[in-house]
């Protein structure tokens, strides 16, 4: 029997700072009720979903930073989006701010849920790239201080059993390490969901902002090839607060092709039947890993960090 899940990327347009989680939500809900018209399985919300993206600001009060992070998930604000799930009989990924506290102790994550048909968690991702800088750079038009706000993730490159196959997650950032791919492509991922939030412009080098675009589908079809996973990646896109965030929110079949992308910058729904049998057209041929893979010479990569010039 063929495996197909009937995936909705969720785009959402610009969120503003004083955006209540509620409108968010509701926003949400209404992209969810109309993937159920469109018979989606799943559906993909972004990163940091449910607030602007609040790493472009330095902040110095921890109360204020923490207004952006959710303590408990499902919570009071969000239990809305379980309960539409559950009601639809839709699951969904979403990302957001985790705020972790254990016997006094707090942590933040920049984070991902992977939600079943029931409303039920079935697994969370903690984001391991996490761009930027940790300290104020006025120089900047505006900050990206995800070394501030959060640590990197602990958990792992995770892949689990769900809507008949196995899914993988990961955020914005990671989606430009080919390590993200191969270590869920070594645990059989068929299906990867990957929110963002990326500036059109980048300070350290402005002189490549015209080739956000381009980068954005390069890493991630070629991820999907490389791999031979299926690969979904979702914007936050559009004008937040004077921002300008990339757009382009696609489907990604395991040949790399684009199959399904979003045309505007605003909160915009695109489908795509997604067979995961699709995937051994590539994974039981040209990226056969069992058959092709040479580890033993690939020893680098998890030995050294940064890249280092022979000496001779
Ligand atoms: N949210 C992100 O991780 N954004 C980065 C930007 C800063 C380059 C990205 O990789 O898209």
């Amino acid at each position: 029997m063929a495996r197909v899940i009937t995936v909705g990327a969720a785009q959402l347009g610009p969120v503003a700072r004083h955006e209540a989680r509620s409108q968010v939500i509701a926003r949400m809900t209404n992209l969810m009720r109309q993937a159920k018209i469109r018979g989606c399985d799943l559906v993909v919300f972004p990163e940091l979903a449910l607030t602007t993206f609040f790493p472009r600001w330095y902040m110095t009060d921890q109360a204020e930073i923490d207004t952006f992070f959710e303590r408990r998930i499902p919570g009071p604000d969000t239990e809305p989006l379980f309960e539409a799930a559950a009601e639809l009989r839709i699951a969904f990924y979403i990302g957001y701010a985790e705020l972790e506290e254990n016997e006094g102790h707090s942590r933040r994550f920049n984070s991902a849920l992977l939600v079943d048909r029931t409303g039920c968690v079935i697994g969370k991702y903690r984001k391991i790239h996490l761009p930027g800088h940790r300290e104020h750079e006025p120089w900047r038009a505006f900050q990206h201080l995800e070394k501030r706000y959060f640590e990197p993730g602990n958990l792992g490159f995770g892949v689990w059993r769900a809507l008949g196959g196995n899914v993988g997650m990961a955020l914005c950032n990671d989606r430009r390490w080919p390590e993200t791919y191969r270590v869920m492509g070594l645990q059989d991922v068929e299906l990867l969901l990957i929110g963002y939030n990326t500036p059109v412009h980048y300070p350290p080098v402005p002189s490549h902002d015209h080739l956000q675009g381009f980068h954005n589908h390069l890493v991630m079809q070629a991820g999907a090839y490389q791999n031979g996973t299926w690969v979904v990646g979702v914007a936050k896109a559009g004008r937040e607060e004077g921002c300008d965030l990339l757009g382009q929110s696609c489907i990604i079949a395991p040949t790399g092709e684009i199959v399904a992308m979003c045309a505007t910058l605003e909160d915009e729904l695109i489908v795509a039947d997604c067979d995961l049998d699709r995937c051994r057209e590539i994974k039981e041929n040209v990226f056969n890993f069992s058959m092709h893979r040479e580890p033993e010479q690939y020893r680098l990569i998890v030995e050294r960090r940064g890249a280092a010039s022979p000496t001779s």
